[in-house]
């Protein structure tokens, strides 16, 4: 093993994950500078962007030549599943002076699901005021502004436009287009979210290709589920998962498994999953007989699910 340390518990566990001979280069998506063209085309014609990230990893994943667009362009990141995160004040103040180094000074934590969904209701309040700070807007009052939300896939983008759908649709402040009669609902492309400045949200959000730098962070995405699974492998994500809750003390997979104690033996652990949750295959052996053994396979995949429901425990990786 690479290096071992002990955790509070004074146990011996990983000090650094050994990525052992994962091949990096079929998580790099082939298309990353076409889309990062296209993305640059089609904001040309909006006045806010609002970045929808995952908070449980602020830096991993996010593309940084993205800066020169966001440099003329007022720019929110929103740091959506907040519920799922470490929201610790130390935590969030950390990670807001490191996004300031790398010149991201606007930041929200946001929740999406749920009806009401309150943090979302800070969003509009403010790219209002970063429109209204910006050069652009005082170059251009009489037209309409426009958001758009950006992201890379399954952070949330969806969900925080239908959160404020809904906000903003009640209120009677919009009318989708889709209700006046001989007009198709697709036909609705964007949802008024104020009124003065005018302010639009674009229904429609860009989707980015996550930048993985290294196989790392290449890690961190998919155990956040924004990578395919079947493209790094379920066992080796268990693998990280488990070195992560060991090496920050995360101990609560132990109980929540009910486990004999923490353990840094991947196959250890997802055994014991295997027979708590009486997941279990049948395999052929030498002899040709069909005997039960646990299911590994079945066991990881649970843990992963786990984390990614926050069963785990509220943890940012980055
Ligand atoms: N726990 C949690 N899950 C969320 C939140 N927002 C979205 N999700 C879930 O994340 C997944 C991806 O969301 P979606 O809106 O489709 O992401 P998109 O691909 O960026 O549009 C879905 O399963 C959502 O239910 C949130 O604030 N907290
Ligand atoms: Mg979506």
């Amino acid at each position: 093993m690479a290096g071992q340390g002990t955790n509070s518990m004074g146990r011996l566990f990983r000090e650094f994950f050994n990525f052992g001979s994962k091949e990096l280069t079929h998580w790099f998506p082939s298309h990353m500078a076409r889309g990062l063209k296209r993305m640059r085309s089609s904001l040309r014609n909006v006045d806010c962007i609002v970045e929808v990230h995952d908070a449980r990893i602020p830096f991993a994943g996010r593309n940084p030549m993205f800066k020169d667009i966001f440099a003329v362009r007022p720019h929110l990141l929103i740091l959506n599943k907040k519920d799922l995160a470490d929201t610790t004040p130390h935590r969030t103040s950390e990670i807001r002076n490191r996004l300031k180094e790398e010149g991201v000074e606007n930041i929200l934590y946001t929740e999406c699901l749920g009806q009401r969904s309150p943090s979302v209701k800070n969003v509009v309040p403010r790219v209002i005021e970063l429109i209204e700070s910006s050069d652009r807007y005082h170059r251009c009052e009489e037209r309409e502004l426009s958001v758009m939300v950006i992201g890379i896939p399954n952070v949330g983008k969806s969900s925080l436009i239908n959160a404020m759908r809904r906000i903003y649709l009640n209120k009677g402040k919009a009318t989708p287009v889709g209700v006046r009669p001989g007009v198709t609902r697709s036909v609705m492309h964007k949802i008024k979210v104020s009124e003065r400045p005018e302010i639009w949200l674009l229904d429609t959000p860009g989707i980015m290709t996550p930048f993985v730098k290294d196989v790392e962070v290449g890690m961190k995405l998919a155990l956040c589920g924004t990578l395919q699974d079947h493209a790094v492998g379920t066992d080796i994500i268990a693998d990280y998962l488990l070195y992560v809750l060991n090496r920050y003390n995360h101990n609560r997979y132990v109980e929540f498994y009910e486990l004999g104690g923490p353990s840094d033996d991947i196959m250890d652990v997802l055994t014991q999953i295997a027979k708590k949750l009486n997941k279990i295959t049948r395999m052929k052996t030498a002899e040709g007989s069909v005997v039960p053994r646990p299911d590994i396979n079945a066991a990881a995949a649970h843990m992963i699910k786990s984390f990614r429901k926050g069963n785990l425990g509220n943890i940012t990786l980055d």
